[in-house]
């Protein structure tokens, strides 16, 4: 393989169950062995190599082609086909760093290893909506999949000005059945112990509380934001109740254990086009609060709702903005439909209305979080950033002030109508 060798620093890792860091291990920078990274030159042979290229569609007799599509922060992608008109496979490898920042930020391997476990859960619960998946190889830390290169990614086709029609009610119904299966009512006790203890996802959870939860709150080398903000950021940043809120959002990403979540789902992890809706990336996955993934997914169509406004297209705002209830009613009919099946009989009926109002203001206030982070943290929403002068500024404060009123007063919206009165006032 043509790649450059890498490795963690100089020791032997395990298999691909992660274990513990040694003490004063860096996050991030728990051991891993050595590894080649793939180029497109190398993705046939590798193909070949796993015995999967028979699953390559297409009869064309010439050298399958490779492209490299890697296009989300992390990772490197490459599409292998045999026919350029027929869906190959996907190969997707982590490397040990953050792709669009460089190896100065490191960033453990091992997450493909999580990947890989979320996909088993996945194919098993919500087959209809994930890639087929094809397997993970823990010495390269990749993952083989089915291409999805004939659907697009929601976030650019949103962007496009592509309506996202129906993707709302099919990420509802995703998160409810991923949720609703590995909580405490789809699942025994002991197996919910020994898929918490599983699916403990130390470095990607750090990112998420960093990058997410914390750096968007306080002056760090990381954030960035549109000088226009200058003043709204400062003041924000300023905001004792905000900063309490915005930490109390914090904690409970780190102790709600409720159910395995996607850990990740914005609108560059679902895939839409002929009719199918596909999430993936699910690398971020760990037993965590249900609400954070309904959140970013809500976050993101807010973001998107922006977007149509600013640019005067109020009716494609209008339908971006009709997804968080679209979600939000998919989710919960999912749930409701699953509960007569829970695997313990002692929570009673009129305990699920208030579970599931326990997550809907959770997922408010993730839906703050992401959005507060998509406009003045690290990895900002390509849906503002692509907007022309002077919409780019005014579209990120309105972002800024929507995130703030989320999460501080997301106990205060009870119902997603309410939401498009929220919009116009900020
Ligand atoms: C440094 S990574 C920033 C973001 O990229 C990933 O897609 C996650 O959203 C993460 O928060
Ligand atoms: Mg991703």
């Amino acid at each position: 393989m043509s790649g450059a060798l890498t490795g963690g620093p100089g020791q032997a890792a395990p298999a691909d169950l992660p274990g513990p860091a040694a003490p004063g291990t860096p996050p991030g920078r728990r051991p891993y062995p050595a590894y080649p990274l793939l180029s497109p030159d190398d993705v046939p042979g590798y193909l070949e190599s796993r015995g999967l290229s028979s699953l390559l569609g297409g009869t064309a007799g010439g050298p399958l082609t490779v492209r490299e599509v890697s296009d989300g922060n992390l990772n490197r992608i490459f599409l292998v086909r045999r026919d350029p008109d027929v869906p190959g496979l996907a190969v997707k490898q982590a490397l040990p760093w953050v792709r669009v920042h460089g190896e100065s930020w490191p960033l453990t391997p091992y997450r493909a290893a999580a990947e890989a476990r979320a996909y088993e859960h996945l194919a098993r619960v919500a087959p209809e909506f994930v890639p087929a998946y094809h397997g993970y190889d823990p010495a390269t830390f990749t993952l083989v999949m089915e291409d999805l290169g004939d659907l697009d990614v929601l976030r650019a086709a949103s962007i496009a000005g592509r309506s996202p029609g129906d993707t709302g009610a099919q990420v509802g119904v995703f998160v409810a059945r991923l949720a609703f299966a590995t909580s405490d009512f789809g699942m025994s006790s002991a197996g919910r112990k020994k898929l918490i203890a599983e699916s403990v996802n130390p470095e990607l959870c750090e990112l998420t509380e960093d990058v997410v939860l914390t750096e968007p709150y306080i002056e760090h080398e990381h954030n960035g934001h549109h000088p226009a903000l200058d003043a709204l950021v400062r003041e924000v940043r300023a905001d004792p109740e905000l900063r309490r809120e915005a930490a109390r959002l914090k904690h409970l990403f780190t102790t709600k254990a409720e159910a395995l979540i996607h850990g990740d789902l914005h609108s560059g992890s679902v895939m839409v086009g002929g009719g199918r809706v596909a999430v993936i990336d699910p690398e971020f996955s760990f037993v965590g609060p249900i609400g954070f993934d309904l959140g970013l997914f809500w976050a993101n169509a807010l973001i998107a709702a922006i977007r149509g406004d600013v640019l005067g297209s109020s009716g494609l705002g209008a339908e971006h903005l009709a997804q968080v209830a679209a979600s939000w009613e998919a989710f919960t009919g999912e749930f409701q439909r699953s509960w007569p099946t829970r695997a313990d009989g002692f929570y009673p009926d009129s305990y699920l209305a208030e579970f599931l109002r326990g997550v809907w203001h959770d997922g408010l206030g993730y839906a703050g979080s992401e959005a507060m982070r998509r406009a003045v943290g690290y990895a900002h929403a390509a849906d503002l950033e692509t907007l022309p002068e002077p919409e780019r500024p005014i579209a990120a404060a309105r972002v800024v002030r929507l995130a703030r009123e989320l999460i501080t007063r997301r106990h205060g919206y009870d119902r997603p109508d309410a939401l498009a009165r929220l919009l116009r006032e900020v």
